[in-house]
């Protein structure tokens, strides 16, 4: 060895020693989402992260892997209670088979506006429902948007009528089952990353979705018809694995907690621009769009949808406190 790559081996040695040392204490923590990089929630959790790691100086560095690069949400729900995974976005539906008190949340009609939805998750109704993850091992954080859902399919969709027959796609949910059967229709639970194959190749007919959600996964190219019954306002939740959250300290929970709180403020402002971008990309292509007056054909067949689920008091309860709401 001659003198000079024994100076060099020596100084990378104190490299990594001083490497091992910034990150002694430093914990990594892996986030899930399901949307691409450019999508509201992987922005608004890109944000959670940069807060996190700032305001913890870097003990805390959360990454968030997008593009569901950790598994379709159902695996996520999974892994956050096996600790593969410390924090993600969920949409409550896939949650409702679990977790019942987010049943009512998915019920057709159950919101009225958005705003009214923000109001009652903001409130201690949100709190409420937050608290029941903790049956999934999940401390619920923060809400995100994601608008309203509403049918699309290959085949012309003018009234509640054209959907019987059709073979629909649905979340992982009973609730979502029998919300789509109630219309005649059939449904089948398929992962979000699938469905695109599953409409081109005719496993469906069609699918639902939020403006978003139906143009960045190009649904909008394989579904060209799109009817805006606005079935479902679905809220989303930004929830921490319990496990990673007991490990930390109370600071920094309360971190944790505000970076969440944050991110989802600059979350709604994303979500209301990129809805009024997917709907220009999705008319500018062409589609099939039908606005409803009167949503009345929709809200009487999905009637049936509640007598199966709610039927507890404490949902009976919960449901008629998100109603009560202004
Ligand atoms: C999107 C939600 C996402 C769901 C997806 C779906 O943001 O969480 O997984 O719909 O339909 O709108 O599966």
């Amino acid at each position: 060895m001659t003198i000079v790559s024994t100076i060099r081996a020596a100084l990378l040695a104190g490299c990594a020693a001083a490497l091992f040392t910034a990150s002694a204490g430093a914990q990594e923590i892996r986030g899930w989402n399901t949307h691409a990089p450019d999508y509201p929630v992987s922005v608004a959790m890109d944000h959670f992260a940069a807060l996190v790691a700032e305001r913890t100086g870097g003990r805390i560095t959360p990454k968030t892997y997008h593009s569901a690069q950790l598994g379709e949400q159902d695996q996520a729900i999974e892994q956050m209670q096996f600790g593969g995974i410390d924090y993600a976005v969920f949409n409550l539906t896939p949650l409702n088979n679990l977790v019942p008190e987010t049943q009512v949340t998915t019920l057709p009609y159950a919101f009225r506006s958005v705003d009214q939805m923000h109001r009652v998750v903001d409130g201690p109704i949100g709190a409420e429902i937050a608290a029941a993850m903790e049956q999934v091992n999940m401390v619920g954080l923060a809400w995100y948007d994601s608008g309203a859902r509403s049918f699309y399919a290959k085949t012309p969709l003018a009234s509640v009528e054209d959907l019987k027959g059709l073979k629909i796609r649905v979340q992982n949910s009973d609730v979502n089952v029998a919300m789509v059967e109630a219309l005649g229709a059939n449904a089948t639970p398929i992962p979000f990353g699938e469905v695109y194959t599953s409409i081109q190749s005719g496993v469906v007919d069609g699918a639902e979705n939020n403006w978003p959600s139906y143009e960045s996964t190009a649904h909008f190219e394989v579904a060209r018809h799109y009817i805006l019954d606005q079935h479902t306002i679905v809220p989303e939740i930004f929830a921490v694995a319990k496990t990673t959250w007991d490990k930390m300290t109370a600071d920094d929970q309360a971190i944790v907690r505000q970076a969440a709180i944050e991110s989802a403020g600059l979350q709604r402002r994303l979500w209301a621009e990129r809805e009024a971008k997917s709907e220009a990309i999705v008319r500018a292509a062409g589609n099939t769009i039908v606005e409803l007056e009167d949503k009345t054909p929709f809200i009487e067949k999905m009637k049936p949808v509640y007598d199966k689920f709610v039927t507890s008091d404490k949902l009976r309860d919960l449901l008629a406190r998100i109603q009560a709401t202004e």
